[in-house]
């Protein structure tokens, strides 16, 4: 009995990443001037991303994980459709639906905790910003207009 306990209190601290860090570069789509570096960190419960854009041009743009990181369409089109997580079912929580940024100046520091995501599960896709303010975070995706600027999630190891 002791052993199996034993290993459980091993296991239950041991849940393993391949990945711990990822960085995203933004590139403009649909001729903006966006652009902008995101940082993630992977932590227990999910991921630290901590972000500096430039040049956000509204009060609020809707931000989300889109499936792909395929950046060669001017329009961002290649990016494809949302992220909405890997054992998502009907009535989850979407949670490539990030919510809104908020501009602060021609810079913004943006900080953020992105619960029960894993830098492995997205690395390879996009990370996207649109020209209107979307949905709350992990709410339903609403129409947020176009595609302003988008990155491929990489990793660092
Ligand atoms: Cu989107």
């Amino acid at each position: 009995m002791k052993k199996y306990l034993l290993i459980l209190l091993l296991c239950s601290s041991c849940i393993s990443h391949k990945y711990q860090k990822g960085i995203v570069k933004l590139e403009p789509n649909n001729n903006s001037k966006i652009s902008g570096i995101i940082y993630l960190t992977q932590e227990k419960n999910g991921i630290l991303l901590e972000a500096e854009f430039e040049n956000l041009n509204r009060k609020f743009h809707a931000f989300h994980i889109h499936q792909n990181g395929d950046l060669t369409k001017n329009d961002g089109s290649g990016t494809g459709p949302h992220y909405y997580g890997l054992n998502y079912k009907e009535g989850n929580q979407i949670l490539g639906n990030l919510g809104n940024i908020k501009r602060e100046n021609k810079y913004t520091k943006y900080q953020d905790f992105l619960e029960n995501l894993t830098i492995d599960e997205i690395a390879g896709r996009s990370m996207v910003i649109h020209a209107k303010k979307g949905s709350r975070k992990y709410k339903n995706f609403v129409d947020s207009g176009k595609r302003i600027a988008s990155g491929v999630i990489g990793v660092i190891e």
